[in-house]
């Protein structure tokens, strides 16, 4: 946004006659040191929380400490990523399941946690892949995503939300309108869907037809309603057309009515799913009319009203969450988009075209007092999201809050035309807001969701449990299993390969198993194979396979990637081809001696003349 500079020019006169009459430079250090210790987490020591913030654009979810800002992890989620050795491999499950649901890349926006009596519990994290109509679950004892499905019926898969208390169902809204008959029959009017998913079977049990680009989600803390924000109740097909309304709705839909609809039978059977049409089933669906295109709609943590956000309005509009009634609309800047929560009844909003965050005392609001704007404090900058530790529960924290911006512009060192996203981390336990920190990031956290530290404690594992088809050090072997096709059976540890050699042939198709037989913590050994596209990394216990072709004839030498011991770079091995109407005998790798075909402990060779 463009700030006045009349007032840019006037507080910075005001803050520079306080500096030196009143403060001076020693008070403004201070004020900057109190500032730094509330998000400086010493060496050696851990953060309280964790903070899960979608990738955006790179297809994954970030993992912060807070109040450090620290990056701790990435989790690859709908992006091959080589230095986890995810998806890069076509034999890789996880790029098959990517391939076969929508493709190499997502846009997430909302990462959501699960519930137990409206508290995160720790067990699951959804994130949403809004480009390709998907929804992913991360486990969090792994922090590793475990399912991964395409949403029927609907594109555009937007706001996401798991309905409170106790997570029955996640929610997902398709945001971009498809024609009514599924067809291409111009011109069948366009609608979209509200996707019930459920949280362990990741099924979908059944949708509800919304009208209008339905956009961001969130449920009432008692479970009866999922809401949406609808901006395009003009049902346009261009820009301008969509900002024609004064009013767009909130739609909320009844789910024990939804239950009782589908339990009943109603509703057309499209894709395995039933859809319920409101238009048919009656007291499913209520349009609630709010201004003007709204963007956010969040709950608040005591369950009594949705807050949803103008965006195109400067208001807010407040509406009880059991009666469905507006109770009010207070004006709170231009361009608001998102709403969180303290636990002392103030809520916070981020205005995108004012590039600040609003603090409002709803109770006085509700009221209609003149005085429900508490604070506003400037954030760098055109701010998406916001989000306060515990606001999207029932348990809000009151502490840390942060701002997610989309520019970030004059905040660090240039580096070319593109610039880092910026978040900032607020302190909001006093009346008036501090900034605290900020921190850059990759492209493009959307929405951010924070959990207590101690929850994870017991739930994180340390090591994978070997399963049952892991392979068993002593076991190793090289297998030729067909005339064109061999299997190898490998093990990690400090720091080795078994076997550290095998020989195949060019157009050979490899299927190689490895188990990282470590049962410490962290103990990753990695395996990068020259020229044939790919990297493994392998935690303590884990169990990988692939299957690739053997390459031109050569000496390939296979190597750890992670950093594991003092003889991280001695841990190497060969794969050597042999061209493919090789003669040559090949070797074996327990005795070195050359044999036909292929060594085959316990196993007849083929022969090397097939
Ligand atoms: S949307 Cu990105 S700023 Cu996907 Cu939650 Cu509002
Ligand atoms: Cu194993 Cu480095
Ligand atoms: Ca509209």
């Amino acid at each position: 946004m463009k700030r006045h500079p009349v007032l840019l020019v006037a507080a910075s006169v005001i803050a520079t006659v306080i500096g030196v009459q009143t403060l001076g430079c020693g008070a403004a250090r201070s004020a900057r040191s109190i500032a730094a210790e509330q998000v400086y987490v010493p060496p050696g020591e851990l953060d309280k929380y964790y903070g899960f913030l979608s990738g955006g654009q790179s297809g994954s979810v970030f993992v912060i400490g807070v109040p450090s800002g620290r990056l701790i992890r990435e989790i690859p989620v709908f992006e091959p990523r080589a230095a986890y050795g995810y998806a890069l491999l076509e034999s890789d499950p996880r790029r098959q399941l990517l391939e076969s649901t929508g493709g190499l890349w997502g846009d997430t926006h909302h990462p959501m946690l699960s519930e137990k009596g409206g508290i995160f519990d720790g067990r699951y994290l959804w994130i949403n892949d809004l480009a390709n109509g998907r929804l992913a679950r991360i486990r969090l004892d792994r922090f590793e995503a475990d399912r991964i499905i395409k949403l029927p019926n609907l594109q555009g898969a937007h706001g996401i939300a798991v309905v409170s208390p106790d997570t029955k169902y996640v929610v997902v809204n398709g945001e971009f309108e498809q024609p009514t008959d599924g067809m291409v029959t111009n011109p069948a009017p366009y609608t979209s869907v509200v996707a019930f998913v459920d949280p362990e079977s990741m099924e979908v049990k059944f949708e509800v037809r919304v009208n209008g680009n339905i956009d961001i989600a969130d449920t009432s803390k008692d479970g009866r309603y999922a809401f949406s924000t609808v901006y395009n109740l003009e049902q346009g097909k261009d820009m301008g057309s969509m900002i024609q309304y004064d009013r767009d709705a909130v739609a909320a839909i009844d789910i024990p009515a939804a239950e009782a609809a589908v339990a009943a039978g109603k509703g057309e059977v499209r894709n395995g799913v039933p859809i319920l049409d409101p238009a048919e089933v009656t007291g499913i669906l209520t349009l609630i009319p709010v201004p003007k295109n709204p963007h956010g709609v969040n709950a608040t943590p005591d369950g009594r009203y949705v807050i949803a956000s103008g965006k195109l309005s400067p208001t807010v509009t407040i509406i009880d969450a059991h009666t469905l009634q507006i109770v009010a609309e207070p004006e709170v800047g231009l361009g608001p988009l998102h709403t969180t929560f303290d636990n002392r009844g103030n809520a916070y909003t981020s205005l995108f075209l004012d590039s600040q965050v609003v603090k409002w005392n709803i109770d006085k609001a509700v009221a209609g007092a003149d005085d429900y704007i508490v604070d506003r404090i400037n954030v760098h900058y055109n701010i998406g999201h916001l989000q306060a530790v515990g606001g999207d529960s029932m348990k809000p924290a009151g502490n840390y809050l942060l701002a997610l911006n989309k520019l970030s512009k004059d905040q660090y060192l240039p580096v070319g035309p593109d610039l880092p996203e910026n978040q900032e981390i607020i302190d909001i336990s006093g009346e008036k807001m501090k900034m605290l920190a900020a921190f850059p990031t990759p492209p493009e956290p959307h929405d951010a969701t924070f959990l207590e530290a101690s929850v994870l404690e017991p739930i994180v594992q340390q090591v994978y449990t070997p399963g049952e088809d892991a392979v068993v050090a002593g076991q190793e072997s090289v297998v030729r299993t067909g005339p064109g096709s061999v299997q190898v059976n490998m093990t990690l540890l400090r720091s080795a390969y078994t076997p550290d050699s095998f020989e195949v042939r060019e157009g050979d198709e490899v299927t190689l198993k490895i188990t990282n037989v470590e049962t410490i913590r962290d103990m990753i050994h990695g395996f990068a194979l020259p020229d044939h596209g790919f990297n493994m990394a392998l935690p303590p216990g884990d169990t990988q396979v692939r299957t690739f072709k053997a390459g031109k004839p050569g000496v390939y030498w296979f190597y750890c990637t992670n950093f594991c011991s003092a003889l991280h770079l001695e841990m190497r091995g060969r794969m050597v081809v042999q061209p493919k109407d090789s003669v040559i005998t090949l070797t074996d790798w327990h005795s070195g001696a050359n044999v036909a075909g292929q060594v085959v402990p316990g196993v007849p060779s083929t022969g090397a003349s097939q």
